[in-house]
């Protein structure tokens, strides 16, 4: 593997300052280092050592993290049929030699400006528009991800469901935009009080989850105690009035399942929401773990 920053086979100006360009010398080469790297854009020589590029081509794109990276051939031997096979197996764009540089280079950037809508896309298909915490599609996502890569030793996973308590009366009183700010200022209390390997999700409505990683049951119930606390001392000021919501957690640890193969993220939230359920009950403004 052969990094360079910013001087590669195309000359001095190319690739643009602040870019790495990896260089691989086979198919091996290319996968490990496209998984390490993670890179925007792939450059694949269809005549290769060993595996050749429609193989490697097929490898990247049955890899779910890899499919999102453009592919571009690069070949000296075209036909039609080769580049169908290319098109078909998920390449964006192919190359024939001796390429020119300039063509070359416009095809990257436009490749690279595709590669930018895509990830923008993705990154918003996963916000809440209302409050910018993730939303509930990401939480199910991660949710499974995390219990994947739990060992069966080490069940420190825990969920935390936050509804907000008799949110009803106050929309119907003081009207859906000011529901929405006192939404928005919850979300941002929780978000403050998380911490950066915490995910912060809005579960629908007036609803919210929290994946606490690394977290047990116990620890968890003292955050959420910290969170539910701060929330009681905001207030939301309207006209003259200023209003103050509180919130019930209902919280379920990993630890707390004897069997690991019980342990889904199904499983998970429905313990989150039984525990969020019990402190309604008891009076709301409460954890329950
Ligand atoms: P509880 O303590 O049992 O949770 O009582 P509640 O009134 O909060 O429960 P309920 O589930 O009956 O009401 C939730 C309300 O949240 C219903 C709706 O008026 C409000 N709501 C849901 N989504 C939104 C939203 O996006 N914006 C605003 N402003 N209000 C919302
Ligand atoms: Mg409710
Ligand atoms: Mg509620
Ligand atoms: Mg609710």
């Amino acid at each position: 593997m052969t990094p360079r920053t910013s001087t590669g086979s195309w000359g001095r100006a190319w690739p643009p300052r602040g870019w790495l360009y990896l260089h691989a010398q086979d198919a091996t080469e290319g996968l490990q280092a496209t998984r390490d790297h993670l890179p925007d854009l792939i450059l694949l020589d269809l005549d290769m050592p060993g595996t050749d590029g429609m193989t490697l081509c097929r490898q990247f794109k049955e890899d779910p993290d890899l499919v999102p990276i453009p592919v571009i051939f690069l070949t000296g031997t075209l036909d039609v049929a080769t580049k169908v096979q290319a098109f078909d197996l998920g390449a964006i764009d192919y190359v024939t030699k001796p390429f020119d540089t300039i063509e070359l280079k416009a095809r990257v950037r436009a490749a690279l400006r595709t590669k930018r809508y895509h990830d923008l896309l993705t990154t918003k298909a996963r916000i809440d528009a209302l409050t910018g915490l993730w939303n509930r599609g990401y939480l199910n996502d991660q949710l499974a991800m995390e219990i994947s890569h739990l060992q069966r030793s080490d069940l420190a996973l825990s969920l935390a469901m936050v509804d907000i308590d008799l949110f009803k009366p106050v929309n119907d009183t003081h009207g859906h935009p000011f529901g929405d700010r006192i939404i928005q200022g919850v979300a941002g209390a929780l978000n403050r009080l998380s911490r950066d390997t915490d995910v912060v999700c809005r579960y629908g409505g007036e609803e919210f989850a929290i994946i606490l990683r690394d977290t047990s049951s116990y620890g968890a119930s003292v955050i959420a105690e910290r969170m539910r606390a701060e929330i009681e001392t905001l207030s939301f000021r309207l006209g003259r009035e200023c209003i103050a919501v509180t919130v019930s957690i209902g919280v379920a640890g990993g630890d707390r399942f004897v069997e690991t193969a019980e342990l889904t993220g199904d499983a998970l939230l429905q313990a989150a929401d039984k525990a969020l359920y019990e402190a309604k009950n008891q009076g709301r403004n409460r954890v329950v773990t």
